[in-house]
């Protein structure tokens, strides 16, 4: 485990209100028992618990948006989810949230996105680079050392957005996500995701957004085939997005139009075996796609959700499909290919990379 967390990784499937720890979220449930607005008993367990079925993942992140969303407390998860993957060594973090309005406490997308920001700058045990447009990126590059895990230097961490629409959204309201996306470019949003609980919702309904998104140049990656629904699946297929998530469903002509399109896959092992995607490891897609070299990332989906980290994904994928430690460093830098950041960033992080295949004698 120890050599998994050394190792230079990329996360680029990472919900910010799942990847809370879970010290936090109990603070934070403790707090909102006293104030009388929840019962702390009945919440304890359910945060608490390690197992859960795709509908009580779902239901559990209705009772953490109760707990989170609020201005004050999204800067504040922001900047601890941050720094823990900077902490195992995430070298480049795409982290992905859905904006959300409370009229009750005047908060509206573009204020919760401030307070993602907010989190961001907020971080200081680490060096966040994250304003691509707005800063001259090559003095940037300069200023901040070379990430090496090994050698004691404060840690770096490239840090990009991905704004999510949740499938229970409207049309409109998935718009409004897109036009701030578009707003939000010169702060390292890069794209939009399409998440939320797979059994709720139209394709139908999103589409008009994420193909308003892609034309003014945004990337697009959804989640796709987390739950068996072949119709959703082909037209997923066909937008030909940059990425999909899980694609734990797929039939055979789904494989077969996914290695035609060479769309690469976020992999997140331990969260479908957590809500039972797919029943175990030895029977996972990972394999396949592996051994077919089609393009695939390892990522964590919900660390705080599903008790992981990135490291231990490298970890799980290590001793359930046999790989060596240079197979896992090979995975590992293949992923700066499937980044939504500009060709600036992908060599500094093949420069991190390369350093790392010196330091660890592969
Ligand atoms: C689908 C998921 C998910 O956006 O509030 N989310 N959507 N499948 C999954 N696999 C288990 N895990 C998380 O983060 C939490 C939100 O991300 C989506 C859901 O919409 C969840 O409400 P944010 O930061």
């Amino acid at each position: 485990m120890e050599w998994c967390v050394s190792l230079p990784k990329v996360e680029l499937h990472a919900h910010l209100n799942g990847s809370i720890r879970d010290s936090t979220l109990l603070e934070l449930a403790r707090v909102l028992g006293e104030k009388g607005v929840i019962v702390f008993s009945d919440v304890e367990h359910v945060i608490l618990k390690n197992d859960r079925s795709l509908t009580e993942v779902f239901k559990l992140f209705d009772l953490i948006h109760i707990l989170t969303t609020d201005h004050t407390t999204v800067k504040r998860i922001t900047q601890e989810v941050i720094e823990d993957f900077a902490s195992e060594n995430v070298v480049y973090l795409e982290l992905r949230t859905t904006p959300k309005r409370n009229d009750s406490i005047g908060m509206t997308k573009r204020s919760y996105m401030e307070a993602v920001m907010e989190g961001l700058r907020a971080v200081s045990t680490v060096d966040v680079a994250f304003a691509p447009h707005n800063v001259d990126a090559g003095s940037l590059r300069e200023s901040l050392p070379i990430n090496d895990a090994c050698d004691g230097k404060r840690k770096r961490i490239y840090v990009r957005l991905l704004l999510s629409i949740d499938r229970r959204e409207s049309t409109a309201a998935a718009m409004e996500t897109v036009k701030l996306a578009l707003e939000m470019r010169d702060l390292g949003v890069l794209g939009i995701d399409l998440s939320g609980n797979p059994v709720v919702g139209e394709w139908m309904t999103y589409l008009p957004a994420l193909e308003f998104a892609r034309e003014h140049g945004l990337y697009i990656t959804l989640h796709c085939g987390e739950v068996p629904n072949p119709k959703e699946i082909q037209a997923m297929l066909d937008f030909i997005p940059q990425r999909v998530g899980h694609a734990c469903y797929f039939e055979e002509d789904d494989w077969k139009k996914l290695k035609h399109y060479n769309i690469p896959v976020e992999i997140c092992l331990t969260s479908n075996v957590v809500t039972a995607s797919v029943s175990s490891l030895d029977v996972h897609h990972f394999a396949d796609l592996y051994n077919a070299k089609h393009p695939i990332v390892l990522c964590t989906d919900d660390a705080g959700v599903f008790s992981t980290s990135l490291s231990n994904e490298y970890k799980v994928a290590a001793s359930a499909f046999g790989l060596g430690k240079r197979e896992m460093f090979q995975l590992a830098k293949n992923a700066i290919e499937f980044i939504f950041a500009d060709d600036g960033v992908k060599q500094d992080l093949r420069k991190i990379f390369d350093l790392a295949t010196k330091k660890q004698d592969l």
